[in-house]
């Protein structure tokens, strides 16, 4: 069993920030479980763009406001404490938060710690060896 709390990653490798998120690695693919868990915060007045094109994402809302559009189908939903959403296709989209957003995501494959978005807003498909190095897949 492994036990951590959020204060035990703030300030550490695990707590990646970008321009408009910071993302706090709970569970990271070198607990060898097959997923990755973070507790992210989307800064407020932001428009962030992505694309997971080699992870499955899971997104649960616990905190703010914001707009997520799906950009092949134009579809907007809006977003609020209570709402998860699920990009099962890949989905290209864009998150607009109205407020401070606070998300609960879950990657399959697990993010290796310390990925942030390319300029198409994917992160690469890294995998961790039997000796624990971080590799391209
Ligand atoms: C909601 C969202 O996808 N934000 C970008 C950061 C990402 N979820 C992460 O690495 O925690």
């Amino acid at each position: 069993m492994i036990v951590r709390t959020l204060a035990d990653i703030v300030g550490t490798e695990r707590d990646v920030a970008a321009e408009t998120w910071s993302s706090r690695r709970l569970v990271l693919a070198d607990d060898r479980v097959g997923f990755s868990l973070h507790d992210t915060i989307i800064h407020p007045g932001t428009e962030t763009t992505m694309w997971y094109q080699n992870h499955i994402e899971a997104v649960y809302c616990i905190q703010g406001e914001g707009t997520l559009t799906d950009t092949a189908t134009g579809e907007s939903h809006e977003i609020s404490s209570g709402s998860m959403y699920l990009l099962d296709q890949h989905d290209h989209h864009v998150l607009r938060a109205h407020s401070e957003m606070r998300m609960i995501c879950v990657f399959n494959p697990p993010c290796t710690g310390s990925e942030t978005h390319d300029e198409q807003g994917t992160y690469p498909l890294l995998v961790l060896d039997d000796d624990g190095e971080v590799r391209p897949a």
